[in-house]
């Protein structure tokens, strides 16, 4: 009984590991890709932007000579008006790593007078969350049968269960249907568990 019940717990972990791996993905972005974060050749970051689908997860990099450039992250206003007095976030490392978190604006310039202007500003446009918001979302209850609890001897019953409808935005949807899975194999081990040792 030790060993079913050690080999569930086994299987649960495996389940949430393989779900957990799925959401700590996400794409790496170089601003202005091979030209860095820069005012020489006037890279127009407008366009580079507008290239990319960044999403919850993602993480852009800013590449930059620390001697001629910063990062200021900004207001929707500031962006526009190239006002680099009142900035949300600074950064000035030359290599500064920004993750993703939330949809949405992120807005960007180069602190060094005149480079703003001379267009050294991004406008990130989060248009999508990824699969790492779906977990905050409590999924609307799927119509989960449990055969774990209606029939104790077939322990493996819950595994046919169609949990991840293969298709479009399995992403999002695969996590519940894991987790449900994953806790109806504990459950019929847990049970059968409970019968042999009755016996
Ligand atoms: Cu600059």
């Amino acid at each position: 009984m030790v060993k079913v019940m050690a080999t569930a717990m086994a299987l649960v972990l495996a389940f949430l590991l393989a779900a957990g791996v799925g959401l700590s993905e996400g794409a790496v972005y170089k601003v202005g890709d091979a030209t860095g974060w820069t005012i020489m050749g006037s890279p127009n970051y407008t366009a580079w932007a507008l290239s990319k689908k960044f999403e919850v997860g993602d993480t852009i990099v800013f590449e930059y000579n620390k001697s001629f450039h910063n990062v200021l992250e900004v207001s929707k206003a500031d962006y526009h008006s190239c006002n680099a007095a009142s900035p949300m976030a600074t950064f000035a490392t030359g290599n500064d790593t920004i993750t993703i978190k939330t949809k949405g604006h992120r807005y960007f310039i180069c602190g060094i007078p005149g480079h703003c202007s001379g267009g050294q500003k991004v406008d990130i446009k989060i248009s999508k969350s990824a699969s790492s918001a779906a977990p905050s979302t409590s999924p609307t209850a799927s119509p989960s049968p449990s055969p774990a609890a209606s029939t104790p001897g077939g322990g493996s019953g819950g595994i046919s269960t169609p949990a991840a409808t293969p298709g479009a935005n399995s992403g999002t949807r695969a996590l519940p249907g894991l987790i449900a899975v994953a806790l109806s194999v504990f459950a019929s081990a847990a049970v059968s568990g409970g019968l042999a040792m009755n016996y």
